[in-house]
């Protein structure tokens, strides 16, 4: 190992496994000569910003691939969620589940409603339906579905108990980019669904966010709302916010959106031989995404006994050696500071979110280092952290 006869020891002062560090999503990069060509437009263009026509572009590709009537672009997925709820004139409290990034419970708040946490069910990390039916009240207004990872999170199911109590129901797509689920890519379900662009997913624009819909009306409220509330020069239809994307990132949406495909194939076999490595040296298998999915995310859930190493010192043990796992999504939103309550109690949540890893994955890591990482996590495994 690194040229040594013997292998080093496997204390701090240990030479790490690489010199820098393995990200859990190191962002896929264009081709400069494509980026140039878009970013060409927009420098003869003059146009920065204000619904310029990279963005439209971007949201007319987007709707076509995703097979959905309606894209807005917004800034960021975060804002994509709060435009949402305020568009949909949400109220008092809103179910969304607990294993999710804390964007989701704090779009919520940030809009003045209560998040209201539900357990989940262990065997996808979507949200439980039954647990989401036992937490609907009188002061329930909508239910945030997280298609965690890019599974779906059984939408035609949410709409049907959605329906049945009169509730709306938006998506969490920030995962989800040109998943399939029931047969077709997530961006129709719903009132809409939120994906997210930024730089550590699988198609990204630096920073942005992108709202799909099916609804015409939701879309031209969304517009006003990521623009001020404007609907003329002087004229203001609504009480709205700044959540454009800008010209820049727009081309680089674009220009990624180019060479998607290859980096999808590239995550896909990826994640096939974490799946082989991992199984032959460790008899266990990260997550498998039954249905069409980019596989962007490599997460494993990790037994609580049989290995020499707990799942937390796995983690502090994996970035000694420059393997930046991540405990995504520890400790559950509901255990957060900012959320905690003594009386909100979510086992399946809690177990889970004490068990899983998420490991260095997506189009840019080679298989030299996935082999060399499955190959640390062995010896962790079998020896234990010292
Ligand atoms: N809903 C869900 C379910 C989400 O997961 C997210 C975001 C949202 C909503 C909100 O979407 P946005 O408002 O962001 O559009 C990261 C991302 O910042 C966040 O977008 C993402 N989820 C979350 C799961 O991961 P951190 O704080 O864990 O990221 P950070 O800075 O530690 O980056 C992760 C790794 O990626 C680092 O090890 C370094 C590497 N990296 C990162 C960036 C930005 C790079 O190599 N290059 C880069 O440019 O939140």
């Amino acid at each position: 190992m690194h040229g040594t006869a013997s292998p080093p020891p496997h204390g701090r002062l240990a030479r790490p496994g690489f010199d820098g560090p393995r990200v859990v999503s190191e962002p896929m990069v264009p081709d400069p000569a494509t980026l140039r060509r878009y970013v060409d437009r927009v420098l003869d263009s003059g146009r920065f910003s204000n619904d310029g026509p990279l963005v439209r572009e971007l949201e007319a590709r987007i709707a076509a691939r995703l097979q959905v009537p309606e894209c807005v672009l917004v800034s960021n997925a975060t804002l994509g969620l709060q435009l949402t709820i305020e568009a949909l004139g949400l109220t008092g409290e809103v179910l969304v589940p607990s294993f999710t990034f804390i964007a989701t419970p704090n779009a919520v708040r940030w809009q003045g409603l209560s998040p209201v946490f539900c357990d989940i069910d262990p065997g996808t990390h979507n949200l439980d339906l039954e647990a989401a039916e036992k937490a609907i009240g009188p002061a329930t207004s909508a239910i945030v579905g997280v298609h965690l990872w890019g599974r779906g999170c059984r939408p035609s199911a949410l709409q049907s108990l959605a329906g049945r109590h009169g509730l709306r129901l938006l998506f969490d797509a920030a995962h989800g980019f040109d998943c399939v689920s029931e047969g077709n890519r997530l961006g129709r379900y719903g009132d809409a669904e939120v994906f997210s662009l930024h730089a550590t997913k699988s198609f990204h624009a630096g920073e942005g966010g992108a709202i799909t819909t099916c609804s015409a009306d939701l879309a031209e409220n969304l517009r006003l709302l990521r623009n001020f509330g404007f609907s003329g020069y002087d004229s203001v239809a609504t009480v709205g916010i700044n959540a454009k994307l800008p010209e820049l990132s727009a081309a680089l949406g674009l220009a990624n959106l180019e060479t998607y495909d290859r980096h999808a194939a590239a995550s896909t076999e990826v994640h096939r031989l974490y799946s082989r490595e991992i199984e032959s040296r460790l008899g266990i298998r990260p997550v498998q995404f039954p249905e069409y999915n980019h596989h962007h995310y490599v997460v494993l859930e990790w037994p609580t006994d049989g290995f020499a190493i707990s799942r937390d010192e796995l983690v502090e043990a994996l970035h000694r050696e420059n393997v930046i796992a991540r405990r995504y999504f520890y400790p559950g939103c509901h255990r957060m500071n900012i959320y905690e309550s003594a009386s909100t109690e979510l086992p399946k949540t809690e177990e889970l979110s004490a068990r899983t890893i998420v490991l260095p994955a997506g189009s840019q890591i080679n298989s030299a280092d996935v082999t060399k990482i499955c190959e640390i996590l062995e010896r962790l495994a079998m020896r234990g952290p010292r």
